[in-house]
């Protein structure tokens, strides 16, 4: 992976705090919900709708540089795109049928490979609900599907002991009164008040008609209509929070009376966690300022739905994945990973192995997965540290050449390594503490030995249990200089 996964955003300045009507209306919460949530480490995102019959082209014409992704065919223009386009797309509900869709068979893919919760399109930009919707008439109802594809999901992931996150797309293709721009006649400004009814009747829907389901995952808020309607968009995040205790929103929702999106103008974070990472990582741990946050990402470069031609592209491997999730949860995130099935309802061969080997791997590396967090100590090249508390994960991603696992513990240091092990297999690894007699540097270095015959074809982990820092290396003398 290279560095341009990495986000450098500028931290929130050091001003005094402005008077804020529409901030933020949460602070770090610690309750139950929360707490899986910082458990979940590894999720599923599912991108499934009417574009998904499509897989990026129609008609064998591919709409590749005309739109931006399989699930933006909609706005497919230029030379390739068919004519009357848009209409032809917005009939696609007429052909609706995911036949092979067993929302069940997800679940059971998806438990295996070890997710703990799934975040599901319940509607996308095109506004196509997948659920029956009292409030549309353009729903699953409206097609030959029939089924209440939102309720088969919430209930069979649940049923597996997966949380489920509703997506929810407020920018809508489909709706009259959805506009871009802050509505400035008369017309525009009843049709943007009937968009917003709706949008409200359909998120407090979505929460009565599926009480299983744990938050909400937004999309689609960046548009200047939505970005100036703070006032409706407060109230309705409390509306929904007061209908639903404990439900966990991210910071995509709505903004404040400055425009101030994800975090309000005081720099506090606006919903329960932080919700911009798509498709990229923080740098570092710091510039999180302690905030929850998840990375979703994309297995090919940017499809979310179904590309039916991937030829050229890039698609991650499980041993991409590996490396991305451990990097997340080195610094207290979750990743998601992003499944796009087919128009009948079936995922890739490509995502079946994903969900295979990543799942393989979870399960033999588990403990250094869920329970364990970010740990306070020097990044080492090898890979990702995460720690429980009596014990120290190192997921070596880049194996040393010299066979041994060099790491820094800060002078005075409470708990050291008093020993090491493969987490999967349980070998024993020698290690020991060294003063490697760097002038001025009073931090203690452990180094672990990992044997020439080990045959790791993947990432592995070393579990390092701690104890009581001893006094073996020795005091240290520094020069004077
Ligand atoms: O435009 C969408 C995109 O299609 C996809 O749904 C992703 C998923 O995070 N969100 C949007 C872009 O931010």
């Amino acid at each position: 992976m290279t560095t341009s996964l990495w986000t450098e955003r500028a931290l929130p300045s050091d001003r005094q705090p402005i008077p804020l009507r529409f901030g933020t209306q949460v602070s770090r919460r610690d309750d139950e919900a929360m707490q899986r949530f910082r458990r979940y480490g590894l999720g599923q995102f599912i991108h499934f709708g009417l574009y998904s019959i499509l897989g990026g082209e129609y008609q064998g014409v591919s709409a590749a540089g005309g739109s931006a992704a399989p699930e933006w065919i909609r706005a497919w223009s230029g030379p390739t795109a068919p004519e009357g386009w848009q209409g032809t797309y917005d009939r696609l509900n007429e052909s609706f049928d995911p036949a092979r869709l067993d929302a069940r068979a997800w679940a059971r893919q998806a438990k295996r490979m070890g997710a703990r919760y799934v975040i599901f399109t319940t509607k996308h930009h095109d506004g196509f609900a997948l659920w029956p919707s009292a409030h549309s008439d353009y729903t699953v109802r409206e097609s030959p599907c029939g089924r209440d594809l939102v309720g088969e999901v919430v209930d069979a992931y649940t049923a597996e002991g997966i949380d489920v996150f509703l997506y929810f797309s407020v920018l809508d293709w489909h709706h009259p009164g959805y506009l871009r721009t802050v509505p400035a006649t008369d017309a525009e400004r009843a049709g943007w008040q009937d968009f917003l009814q709706y949008t409200r009747a359909q998120l407090l829907e979505l929460l009565d008609r599926y009480p299983a389901a744990r938050g909400l995952w937004f999309d689609g808020t960046w548009d200047a209509s939505w970005i100036a309607s703070h006032e409706f968009t407060h109230a309705l995040e409390a509306e929904l929070r007061a209908r639903r205790p404990g439900l966990i929103i991210g910071s995509r929702f709505r903004n404040d009376e400055h425009g101030a999106r994800h975090f309000d103008s005081n720099g506090a974070l606006l919903g329960d966690y932080e919700q911009g990472w798509e498709r990229k990582l923080p740098a570092n741990f710091e510039m999180l300022g302690g905030n929850d946050w998840d990375c979703v990402m994309t297995i090919g470069p940017n499809a979310w739905g179904w590309l039916r031609d991937t030829r050229g592209q890039y698609q991650k491997t499980a041993d991409d994945l590996v490396d991305l999730l451990m990097r997340c949860r080195s610094m207290n995130g979750n990743l998601v990973v992003n499944f796009g099935p087919d128009g009948l309802g079936r995922m890739t061969a490509h995502e079946d192995e994903i969900a295979e080997h990543l799942g393989a791997w979870v399960a033999a590396n588990a403990d250094a997965v869920y329970d364990a967090h970010h740990v306070d100590l020097d990044r080492t090249g090898a890979g990702w540290l995460t720690g429980d508390g009596d014990r120290l994960f190192v997921t070596v991603v880049n194996r040393p050449v010299t066979g041994i696992l060099r790491l820094r513990f800060p002078a005075g240091a409470e708990r050291m390594p008093i020993s090491a092990r493969l987490l999967d297999s349980g070998r024993d690894l020698p290690v020991r503490l060294t003063d490697i007699g760097f002038d001025l540097d009073d931090a203690l270095y452990c180094d672990v030995s990992i044997p020439a015959d080990l045959e790791a074809e993947h990432a592995f982990v070393i579990e390092l249990a701690l104890g009581e820092a001893s006094a073996s290396v020795g005091d240290r003398i520094d020069a004077w200089m």
